[in-house]
């Protein structure tokens, strides 16, 4: 079968990407930023008939993605899978690929074109670099950056491109942090001072918050076969997702932006309360289910949470742990929210798999389950079920072979000749890029957790009472 290109073109994109002047960086470009910004800046530019936004995308590893998408013009398409028949919808926005590793100056040099005033990232919580709050000095890639090497490191992307730059930049995270926005400012800022020069744009710069939300697993050879039966051409570089897409943007821009708001995202003032609902609702329950799911030999999500137990456990988690650490963004009803979550990570057709979700646990129990578990010590209350859940990534690490996760080394030295519930609970709470003092000292919670970790090895059945 013949591969999808512009000349060999079954369903036209929304726009003709040859229109397209590229306006927008974005680095990391995996299948999340293919299923949600790409396609909500399609949008924006059909809506607005607007062709200064098209997109660089880079990716930070390989040249994988720049293979598939190369002799295709740039052009893929997102296969949606919902309850009803999968659809297929062909994307044009992504005007050029370049690969990191291979040519970091290529980067820098997009960054600081002038025509370039939005830089947006989705490239996973470890790909920040960070320790706590501040960026890990401690990394031989950020030293090297530092050394003043063209930059591998994302933050040394973004600091050296705007050293280049005479007119300010706006940076968007779009990954599943804790205030990115204010976050990612931190970073860089903890590099220009480590690097002794802060450039004159820097104080411009804006880097405002944004939630990201769109189930997007990895794409399997069955939904590369579904898109070619529904395409007639052969796509490579097809991404799947659900029908679902959410996208709240701090309105803080420093110069011209895509109209978002024309493709479906929303532009507001304070985009923490819809990041904390989504943070603490959809994925630490996303990250429960995973590991627990796991633990009993799932491997997709919605077989786990077709469990009657552990379904239980997900809206138990949601209404009794989280919600009362959460203020309600306007006009969600929590309650709603989190029974749409559970219908969503349902959904049969899009088999993501519990391994793919549990990776990277370290980086993501932090940002999803800790300051659930912080704020509900903090009022007086027994954290149960929050604990269930991070106690079941505990043991998932205990018994997995092979952990998929920046810190894996650290993590099984941790473990190493140990198996009785305290002691596995003490050696990974010891672990303190994970886990800070207040919370290993808490007796509350490290009980809560030696508990539970002895029913989960036990292998009995997995209730909170
Ligand atoms: C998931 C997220 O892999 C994971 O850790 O929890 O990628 C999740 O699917 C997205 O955040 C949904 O928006």
């Amino acid at each position: 079968m013949s591969r999808l290109s512009l000349t060999n073109l079954p369903v036209a994109p929304a726009v003709d990407p040859r229109a397209l002047s590229i306006g927008i960086v974005h680095l990391g470009l995996g299948a999340f930023h293919r299923a949600h910004q790409a396609v909500v800046t399609e949008r924006a530019a059909v809506a607005s008939a607007d062709t200064r936004w098209g997109i660089t995308g880079v990716s930070q590893r390989s040249g994988k993605v720049r293979d598939q998408l190369a002799p295709q013009d740039g052009l893929y398409s997102v296969l949606e899978r919902g309850l009803g028949d999968p659809s297929v919808q062909v994307i044009g926005s992504i005007r050029e690929v370049l690969t990191a590793p291979e040519d970091p100056d290529a980067v820098v040099t997009r960054i600081a074109d002038p025509a370039v005033s939005v830089v947006t990232l989705t490239v996973t919580e470890k790909g920040y670099r960070a320790a706590g709050h501040g960026l890990d000095l401690g990394d031989p890639e950020i030293q090297a950056d530092l050394t003043g090497r063209p930059p591998r490191t994302v933050v040394g992307q973004l600091a050296a491109g705007m050293a280049r730059r005479d007119e300010p930049l706006t940076i968007v995270s779009c990954d599943n942090l804790v205030a990115n926005g204010p976050f990612l400012r931190k970073l860089v800022t903890d590099y220009f001072e480590a690097l002794g020069k802060v450039p004159e744009v820097f104080e411009a710069t804006r880097f405002p918050a944004s939630m990201v939300d769109r189930i997007v697993p990895a794409t399997t050879d069955a939904d590369r076969d579904e898109a070619a039966r529904l395409l007639g051409v052969r796509d490579e570089a097809v991404v799947v997702a659900e029908p679902f897409l959410q996208w709240v943007i701090e309105d803080d821009f420093a110069g011209d932006r895509p109209a978002w708001e024309r493709g479906g995202a929303v532009l507001t003032g304070d985009v923490a309360p819809w990041e904390q609902a989504k943070l603490r609702m959809l994925n630490a329950t996303h990250s429960m289910l995973a590991y627990l799911g796991a633990l009993r030999g799932y491997e997709t999500i919605a077989e786990a949470v077709r469990d009657d137990e552990l379904s239980a456990l997900a809206r138990q988690l949601m209404a009794e742990d989280v919600v009362p650490t959460l203020k309600a963004p306007d006009g969600l009803d929590l309650t709603e929210y989190g029974a749409s979550v559970l219908e969503r990570f349902a959904n049969p057709a899009l088999k993501h798999r519990t391994t793919q979700v549990a990776m990277d646990g370290s980086v993501k129990l932090p940002v999803r389950m800790l300051g659930t578990v912080r704020d509900r010590l903090a009022a007086g209350a027994e954290p149960r079920v929050v604990s269930l859940a991070v106690a079941a990534w505990m043991v998932y690490v205990l018994k997995t072979p092979i952990v998929d996760d920046p810190q894996s080394d650290r993590l099984k030295a941790a473990l190493a000749g140990i198996s009785e519930p305290a002691a596995v609970v003490d050696a990974l709470l010891g672990v303190d890029s994970v886990f800070t003092p207040d919370l290993r000292d808490s007796t509350v919670f490290r009980e809560l957790l030696v508990e539970h970790v002895s029913s989960l090895t036990a292998g009995s059945s997995t209730s909170v009472g």
